[in-house]
């Protein structure tokens, strides 16, 4: 069988640790064959962006188009889009390419109570994961704040599962999320408002275990690995929603999907690379080896 072709469209990032390079070190050792889309090219270390410039719209819909036309892609993720008109680029390139397979060339037929090029049928031909990037690990700012609305109104309604961290999650909700009441009430929440699967991952809320909460359908189902101490995890997030595109490329169940990614990336934070910078601090990276790819 041909090798599954996953499409990620994301920001480059100078240290190679998140965006764009974390998403194809993630898909190749899960062995998926990956696409990119650059939305814009960020100059950083881990910890540090030093400087952030966007990819022309004209360009991010043109790389969407030339690649939806030739390839039998079969599962897309978005990391940082930076700005609300690149989202909106995004979410309308990626509408059209729903109604295209909806409609000739056998690929599929549109079904008679969904209109062709409707949310239904981009959520039935090829799962989108929208990974809601809004800050680096370190902290700095990565989306234009005006570009939060745009999110909502124009590419959550075309996903098929979001994954916002805690922060993401408060920043979307404008609400606080302390304990695992507040994260239950944050995930109906936001599953609710958006009509789609949410995956809310927690973190270090839970004390030893990284906790997360996949709410779909209504129900919840928990994700739990040992929480890593004491390695710096810029491009964790990139990571995780990367291994869960792979895995839907793949034709894995969302459920499956989750639980091989979570293991992937806990085993890419547990087996960190690190050296020492030429400041004298350590740099770590995580190890996106592909013996971190073997099958729970
Ligand atoms: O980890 C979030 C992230 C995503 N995408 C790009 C980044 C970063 C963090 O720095 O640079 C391109």
């Amino acid at each position: 069988m041909a090798i599954p072709i996953a499409l990620t469209i994301a920001g480059s990032d100078s240290s190679a640790g998140a965006g764009i390079q974390a998403d194809l070190k993630t898909f190749s050792p899960l062995g998926v064959y990956g696409l990119t889309v650059v939305t814009c090219v960020v100059a950083e270390t881990p910890g540090k962006v030093s400087r952030l410039e966007p990819v022309s719209i004209e360009m991010v819909r043109e790389q969407i188009e030339v690649l939806a036309k030739s390839f039998p892609i079969t599962a897309i993720k978005t990391g940082l889009l930076y700005s609300a008109p690149i989202i909106s680029a995004v979410a309308k390139a990626l509408d059209s390419l729903a109604s295209q397979l909806a409609n000739p060339r056998g690929l599929s037929r549109p079904r008679r109570s969904a209109p062709a090029g409707s949310v239904v049928d981009l959520k039935r031909k090829i799962p989108l994961v929208v990974d809601p990037v809004i800050t680096a690990t370190g902290g700095d700012p990565l989306l234009e704040p005006e570009a939060i609305e745009v999110y909502k109104r124009e590419l959550f309604p075309i996903a098929s599962l979001i994954t916002p961290n805690l922060d993401e999650a408060m920043q979307l909700l404008g609400e606080k999320i302390e304990n695992r009441e507040s994260m239950e009430r944050a995930g109906k929440e936001l599953e609710r408002k958006f009509k789609t699967a949410i995956l809310l991952k927690g973190g270090h809320l839970s004390g030893d275990d990284a906790v997360d909460l996949l709410f779909t359908n209504g129900t919840i189902t928990e994700f739990t690995a040992p929480f890593v101490r004491d390695v710096a995890t810029h491009g964790t997030g990139c990571t995780y929603s990367a291994a869960i595109t792979a895995g839907l490329a793949a034709g894995m169940s969302l459920p499956d999907a989750i639980a091989r990614a979570k293991t992937f990336v806990t085993a890419c934070i547990a087996g960190r690379l690190r050296w020492k910078g030429t400041s004298g601090h350590n740099i770590d990276a995580l190890n996106h080896s592909a013996d971190n790819a073997i099958a729970d």
